[in-house]
């Protein structure tokens, strides 16, 4: 009888510790299958696959693939990562994610963004990279965002690597594409800069290079002849391309061929705020040739009306 109650207690012992041990098992069973993955999807786009030394691409950052997360996302932290034939040149936020001064490192390339309202999915950045000119024909370029983590506020969510690569290639030179160049002036945005008082025509076109014929023209549209004199205003335009160029004579202001008094005067005016030059007048003013009007200007072109300094 004895035994039988202690075989009892013993039995009713080890199914107490069964039950304990198993509902202990199942404790934990259920909280894992209750653990929810969290995660959401990182693409990197471009329109481009092969690329051109001296190229600039633009790259789409884009958020998809949300997955238990409530709400969306509100923030992102990351790190870009890309080849030596790639410079990175500019970062837009999109679609409410702010990109500013404080929101990337370049020396680490770590970037930080927060959006303006919960995201679901959609566009974070466009990044413009440049392919370097001296960048290796033949190799490959990639571009990595790595790193990325986003939160809505409540707990943090990782995401994928993404990568986009590139693949360099010589450019193919069309022979009969348009091409212009100068070894004295500037040629650039429509502009040609630099050209000297009482340059004529003719001494105007032996330093500019083409593959297509050129005419000067003035303000009216008249063709100049060679032995004319250039004047701020006059513009080069190029037969059968649709291109011209504004020609901008260094110094001239008042568009006159000439660099004087007068224009001498149009910059005092310009310096003391009654007179304020624009566009190719301001281009003109711009003698020291540091894009700026300042007192520098002023002084070197008295300099040089007293004979004491030239353009060159
Ligand atoms: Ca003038
Ligand atoms: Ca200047």
């Amino acid at each position: 009888m004895k035994n039988r109650k202690i075989l009892f207690t013993v039995v009713s012992l080890l199914m107490i510790f069964v039950c304990l041990i198993s509902s202990n098992v199942y404790a934990v069973k259920s909280s894992s299958s209750r653990e929810v993955t969290r995660s959401f999807s990182l693409t990197l786009k471009s329109g481009k696959t092969v690329v051109n030394p001296g190229d600039q691409v633009r790259i789409q950052m884009e958020v998809s693939n949300l997955s238990n997360v409530e709400k969306g996302i509100m923030a992102m932290i990351g790190q870009f990562e890309y080849s030596n034939s790639l410079d990175l040149i500019k970062i837009e936020g999109e679609q409410g994610w702010r990109f500013d001064q404080d929101s990337f490192n370049a020396d680490n390339l770590k970037f930080v963004t927060d959006a303006s309202n919960y995201v679901t999915a959609g566009d974070v950045v466009t990044l413009t990279i440049k392919v370097k000119e001296n960048a290796m024909i033949g190799t490959t370029a990639a571009f990595k965002v790595k790193n990325v983590k986003a939160s809505n506020g409540s707990y943090v969510i990782t995401a994928n690597d993404a990568e986009v690569s590139f693949s360099i290639e010589q450019k193919t030179v069309d022979p009969d594409a348009f091409t212009i160049s100068s070894d004295k002036y500037e040629i650039e945005d429509g502009k040609i800069s630099y050209v000297l008082p009482r340059t004529t025509v003719s001494e105007f076109n032996r330093h500019i290079t083409t593959n297509r014929t050129t005419h000067v023209i003035d303000a009216s549209g008249v063709e100049q002849s060679a032995e004319s004199i250039l004047k701020t205003g006059m513009k080069l335009t190029v037969d059968n391309e649709n291109a011209q160029y504004t020609i901008i004579v260094i110094g001239d202001i008042n568009g006159d061929g000439i660099a004087d008094i007068t224009d001498l005067a149009k910059i005092k005016l310009h310096l003391i705020d009654r007179t304020i030059l624009s566009g190719i007048s301001y281009n003109a003013a711009d003698v020291d040739r540091d894009k700026r009007i300042s007192i520098n200007d002023l002084a070197f072109l008295k300099l040089v009306l007293l004979g004491m300094k030239n353009f060159e």
